[in-house]
């Protein structure tokens, strides 16, 4: 009698040490380790890429002395990067007239394809124009934001500034997904 009662308590035993080897399995492979692999990440390249006067009044002869700041910044619902695209300060003005001026300067962003359809880039550029004997006039600060799931490619955009009358710009910018 002894001896079955040891077989029977041994395999309550077994089953019972079963049970909690299949709770552990099922626990570590529900824990989701096929989630909490990394998501895919994605890249985009901003460029700027020209500059060219749409309205040069008489008064300023045949180009616009043209210097200021482009950045862009990347929004993934409250977390902002701003970076400095491209910048030239008073100094250094470009001569801007009807002609396509090439412009170089880039920034790249990378997202987790998770946060693609919540992601936007807002490009921001900050115009001034030189005057050598008046106070410089204030061409204006325009911007644009694109939803980074709209960019399949290459896609070109253009900010254009037409506050100051007869001092009219328009700047051009790329987004590329790599
Ligand atoms: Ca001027
Ligand atoms: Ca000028």
């Amino acid at each position: 009698m002894k001896t079955n009662q040891f077989i029977s308590g041994a395999k309550v035993l077994v089953v019972f040490l079963l049970m909690i080897v299949t709770f552990f399995r099922c626990t570590v492979s529900g824990d989701g380790f096929e989630d909490m692999e990394p998501a895919e990440d994605i890249s985009f390249q901003i460029d700027i890429k020209k500059i060219r006067a749409t309205d040069i009044k008489e008064s300023e002869s045949s180009a616009l002395e043209v210097y200021g700041v482009v950045s862009s910044r990347l929004n993934i619902g409250t977390i902002t990067d701003e970076r400095e695209l491209w910048s030239v300060d008073a100094d250094n003005y470009l001569s801007v007239d009807f002609n396509d001026m090439q412009l170089s300067g880039s920034v790249t962003f990378t997202i987790s394809k998770d946060d693609l359809s919540g992601s936007t880039i807002t490009t921001v550029a900050d115009l001034m124009e030189l005057d050598f004997s008046n106070p410089d006039d204030d061409l204006g600060l325009e911007s644009s934001t694109i939803s980074l799931s709209e960019v399949e490619s290459t896609e070109e955009f253009q900010l254009t500034f037409v506050q100051s009358g007869g001092q009219n710009v328009s700047l051009s910018y790329s987004i590329t997904r790599l």
